[in-house]
């Protein structure tokens, strides 16, 4: 509602104006052309300078209603880097817009028409069209090249200690697979994933899959000072793994695999006293729209301390667990389940 009342006043100004203009030309017609002309020119001068104050104090309105409504601190360490690029790129661009914007409203306002005066005619200068495509070209290859920095490290070799995790989007929710005891996520064939008892289409003939964790609620847990390297995928289309608290993302794409890696930095537990809030998550967000279901495609993660993470991690059980004893071979298990698996293992 307050929405609608702010846009009817804007229009209201506006129409106010143009009200305003209409009758002072109007007026014009009647006391003669020219001494309306030199009030018209004060008028607009006037104006102009009332519309940078007024858009200033917007601009700080606007920043100052949304303070308190920002991401918490970064919680990783790209995080920080990504927030200092942003910062800085925030305070280059803002000075010049300030400057830019003060100096074209000043202008406007300051060399209004008179009678006594009469412009410069400058057709071209060599010298000033040096500077000012310089000096913009410089500060913006600068910040590109701080960004293509930061790009390149997010997508580099991640170190080796890293944990790899598994994350692939479905619409529409989040699949994680941890690789188990063996360290070493076995293979996937897309051919093979079935809702039913394999959702990441993994191939049961490799043994590496043996161990792997499969998770479906969605929720990411990492280890708070150790590396993670996301092994990036989707099952349908193309997805995106958001994780605004850690300033990361990156395209969950059908057929190719992503990746991207990043060291949490903050628990859960210290960014609910950060935050001052007992119920605080790290949200895992879609940030492709993939369809009707996308404002619900919601992950959790969970940063947890290494012993916090050993012992949620042993009470996990393999996938792969709950199928193995309906292998052909185990008997007393019931039919549907082993025509799945020898569906499975005759592709
Ligand atoms: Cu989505």
């Amino acid at each position: 509602m307050s929405g609608f009342i702010s846009i009817f006043l804007v229009c209201l100004v506006f129409f106010i104006i143009y009200q305003i203009a209409k009758a002072s030309e109007l007026a014009g017609i009647l006391r003669g052309e020219e001494k309306t002309k030199a009030q018209t020119n004060r008028l607009m001068a006037w104006l102009l300078v009332i519309f940078f104050v007024v858009g200033v104090y917007g601009i700080w309105l606007c920043h100052d209603y949304l303070m308190d409504k920002m991401l918490p601190v970064s919680a990783s360490d790209h995080g920080v880097q990504y927030d200092s690029m942003l910062y800085i790129t925030l305070i280059v661009t803002g000075i010049v817009f300030f400057l830019t914007q003060a100096l074209l409203f000043w202008f406007a306002f300051r060399y209004q028409f008179s009678e006594n005066r009469r412009a410069t005619f400058l057709a071209h200068n060599n010298k000033l069209e040096v500077i000012w495509t310089t000096i913009p070209a410089i500060a913006m290859a600068l910040l590109v090249i701080v960004g293509l920095r930061n790009w390149g490290r997010m997508t580099s070799e991640a170190p080796k200690d890293a944990m790899v995790v598994e994350i692939v989007g479905k619409q529409f929710n989040w699949i994680i697979r941890y690789p188990g005891k063996d360290g070493v996520l076995g293979k996937k064939d897309f051919r093979l994933t079935n809702d039913a008892d394999n959702v990441l289409g993994q191939d049961w003939k490799d043994k590496n899959n043996h161990d792997d964790v499969v998770l479906q609620n969605g929720e990411l847990h990492l280890i708070k000072g150790k590396p993670v390297k996301l092994i990036i995928g989707s099952r349908d289309v193309i997805h995106d793994v958001g994780l605004a608290h850690f300033r990361m993302k990156m395209d969950a794409v059908p057929g190719i695999i992503t990746t991207m890696w990043f060291t949490p930095t903050v628990s859960t537990n210290e960014m609910k006293e950060i935050t001052g809030n007992p119920d605080f998550v790290y949200e895992i967000s879609c940030d492709q729209m993939c369809g009707k279901g996308h404002y619900a495609m919601r992950g959790t993660v969970i940063v947890h301390t290494e012993a916090e993470f050993n012992a949620w991690m042993r009470m996990q059980q393999p996938y792969y667990a709950g199928d193995k004893a309906a292998e052909p071979a185990a008997p007393a298990q019931p039919e549907q389940q082993t025509d799945s698996v020898n569906a499975i293992t005759m592709k």
